[in-house]
């Protein structure tokens, strides 16, 4: 992946050589000089149609009183979106280039009574009202923020579908368009990318899908125009630009986990006793936290383990990373 500069992955900024990013890295490397590199061509320049805020209220129950909100500024600026580049400041750049993100139609399907291809804000519609939550947000490279996301329960979309009883997990399909986005056309990751949850991990009151965050409607680079948070668990589980949403009976494969098995769990929860092969995930650096002061303890399931650990009790969680 090359942007305007066609700058090297050796010579990215320190912060944007991220931890995920090494795994590609060492792939990327062996193109450039194992096999040679396909000059990426750029996408076309288009003005993104402005819209308008939400009518929300912040949901009481997750206002996080005792933690900062990072700046609007850097939640849209400082994202993980390899579809538009391995560096923070890429998918920024990148996937405002003429990528369209509306009109956008959600497949509902698999095992459920009331499958259906829908509209997104037909959706929002449907399962509404929307509502805002403050949420921690750790990224599994030991980063975090905190943000606040305007969207609905996932549980409600599962109340819509009306999962058969078989249905286990859920499978999140992010959107597919090599035409418009050349990594895509590339083969760093398997695309597109997909996540997954068991049921019940579905159906718990912190699942939320965002369809935008600081009352505005999510911008591309944070996975417009609808996206998972999932609070608890690392970051990369929570899917962006969602295309499918399918129920089914077996585990789904995810493409981190396909990407690095022993290093990206199905599970994925925060959990600061278990650390990643390659680094400690013990404690986090604040992004917007200052240089000294940036740097805090990770909590147990984020912090969020009086909602969530009972969904765990009776599992070895250093097996089920
Ligand atoms: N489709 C897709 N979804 C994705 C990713 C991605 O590369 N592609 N990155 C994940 C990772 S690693 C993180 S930390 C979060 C980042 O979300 P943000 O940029 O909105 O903060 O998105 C997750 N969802
Ligand atoms: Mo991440």
């Amino acid at each position: 992946m090359r942007n305007a500069q066609a700058r090297c992955s050796w010579d990215l900024p320190d912060d944007a050589v991220t931890p995920q990013a090494l795994y590609l890295r060492r792939r990327e490397f062996l193109r450039v000089f194992g096999f040679g590199l396909a000059a990426t061509a750029l996408l076309p320049v288009t003005a993104r149609a402005a819209s308008a805020g939400f009518p929300d209220s912040l949901n009481p129950s997750f206002k996080l009183d005792s933690v900062k909100l990072t700046a609007e500024d850097l939640v849209t600026s400082y994202n993980n979106f390899y579809e538009w580049g391995l560096g923070k400041d890429q998918p920024k750049e990148l996937s405002n280039r003429g990528w369209k993100t509306e009109p956008w139609t959600v497949e509902i399907g698999g095992l459920c009574a009331n499958p259906r291809k829908i509209d997104v804000n037909e959706l929002i519609k449907l399962v509404g009202p929307i509502e805002r939550r403050n949420y921690r947000h750790r990224c599994v490279e030991a980063w975090s923020m905190v943000i606040p996301w305007d969207g609905f329960p996932l549980t409600r979309l599962v109340d819509l579908a009306q999962p058969k009883p078989d249905t286990r997990y859920v499978k999140f399909t992010s959107f597919f368009d090599p035409a418009n986005c050349p990594a895509q056309r590339g083969k760093d990751l398997p695309w597109p990318y997909t996540e997954g949850l068991t049921i019940a991990e579905a159906r718990n009151e912190l699942a939320f899908l965002a369809v935008g965050l600081y009352g505005k409607p999510l911008r591309n680079q944070n996975g417009a125009p609808i996206r998972l948070a999932l609070p608890w668990k690392y970051g990369f589980k929570s899917a962006k630009s969602l295309m499918k949403i399918e129920f089914v009976a077996e585990q789904p494969q995810t493409t981190w986990n396909l990407t690095g098995p022993n290093e990206y769990g199905f599970y994925a929860n925060v959990n600061p006793n278990v650390d990643h092969p390659r680094w400690s995930q013990k404690s986090e650096r604040v992004i917007g936290g200052g240089f000294f002061s940036g740097k805090q303890p990770t909590l147990m399931f984020n912090g969020y383990e009086q909602q969530v650990a009972h969904l765990y009790v009776g599992m070895d969680l250093r097996k089920n990373f």
